[in-house]
């Protein structure tokens, strides 16, 4: 164990502060005082692809993360036209209220969505975006989903060193994009809509055992439909294992347009939070987080690696089209694949 400690302590001390360019030390002190210009700068440097940036990028970050870990990480996830960034709005401006600074950030890999919607977003949270307590942040430039959620990570470490106490991470429910959202939040919150169906609404169960928190959105438009689909998704959640022993998911409803049902969400998310905390789920959440986005980061590393391999690169078209053409086995040219790795790492 004191072995495991110091070898850790050698790694932290591998990327130290002290190697800050004084410019990027600006920055960091910046970023520390909560300016959103040096922030945004900040999460430019990350989102980085050039190779020159990565050291850099590393070592702002290692100066930031003794800063960072204190805020409340909420994902918001749901089908297209859900109401999320509605709802973001009405709540990131109930939480400002109540004297919180809120950072909204986006997780989306697709590359239909453009920067022109990316801004059709910031105007649906008009009175967010001007509030000096917030900062919103649109999705990195569209890409596989593992650099966009990596990218992401770090963009919520540099937001809580700035201070944002709330950060909020929307996500398109459609695909992946919603478990990476999970795997970096402490809760993960669904917005339905009240014609919930008898289908309801073709959720997939793996999205509905994320859920912590289950809000029917635009229950102004037929209240009666909004109770029918609570209760419907209510008997739909006992009838899944339970994935926390600490917290049953509720359902609630709510109406983002009209700012009804906002204050019962975040009462309910605090309640969550203290029971998190107290039973030790909250950390235990966190620190399997953080292990889990370590080995994202090994095998994505690898694959870079692999593919960009001189040798790998030579032969992979000859051993991709032995493969699809059935004279190879996938198996004996990974194999051979691999062994050129070996030879040359
Ligand atoms: N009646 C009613 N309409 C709502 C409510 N919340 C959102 N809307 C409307 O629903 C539409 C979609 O809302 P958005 O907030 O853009 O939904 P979204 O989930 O962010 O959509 P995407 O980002 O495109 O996936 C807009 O026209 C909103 O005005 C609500 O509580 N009640
Ligand atoms: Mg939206």
């Amino acid at each position: 164990m004191a072995d495991r400690t110091v070898a850790a302590n050698e790694m932290a001390a591998s990327n130290s502060p002290d190697s800050l360019s004084p410019a990027d030390r600006q920055l960091v002190d910046g970023v520390l005082a909560g300016r959103r210009r040096a922030l945004a700068k900040a999460i430019t440097l990350i989102e980085s692809v050039r190779s020159e940036d990565q050291g850099r990028a590393e070592k702002l970050l290692d100066a930031l993360l003794p800063h960072t870990g204190k805020s409340f990480r909420i994902g918001i996830s749901g089908a297209p036209g859900a109401g999320k960034s509605t709802f973001i709005e009405a709540f990131g401006m109930h939480l400002v209220a109540l004297g919180k600074k809120v950072a909204v950030l986006a997780i989306d890999p697709s590359s239909q969505r453009s920067k022109g919607s990316i801004l059709g977003d910031k105007t649906r949270m008009e009175r967010l975006a001007q509030s000096e307590s917030a900062f919103i942040r649109p999705s990195p430039a569209a890409g596989a989903l593992g650099g966009v959620a990596a990218r992401t990570r770090e963009t919520i470490l540099l937001c809580e060193a700035a201070g944002y106490d709330v950060i909020v991470i929307e996500t398109v429910g459609v695909g992946q994009s919603e478990t990476a959202a999970a795997s970096m939040t402490d809760a993960f919150v669904l917005l339905q809509l009240p014609n919930a169906g008898d289908e309801l609404q073709g959720i997939k169960r793996g999205i509905m055992e994320l859920a912590d928190l289950i809000v029917i959105n635009k229950a102004d438009i037929d209240k009666a439909a909004a109770q029918r689909a609570a209760q419907q998704l209510e008997s739909a959640l006992h009838f899944l294992a339970p994935q926390n022993p600490h917290w049953r998911p509720p359902v609630l409803m709510a109406s983002a347009q009209q700012g009804e049902g906002i204050d019962e969400v975040w009462r309910c998310l605090s309640e969550y939070r203290r029971l998190m905390e107290s039973s030790g789920e909250w950390q235990s959440r966190r620190r399997r987080q953080a292990v889990a986005w370590l080995w994202q980061a090994i095998e994505e590393g690898l694959m870079r690696r692999f593919r960009e391999h001189p040798a790998v690169a030579a032969e992979l078209p000859s051993a991709l089209e032995a493969v699809e053409q059935g004279v190879t086995t996938p198996r004996y040219a990974a194999r051979r694949l691999l062994m050129l790795i070996n030879r040359y790492f």
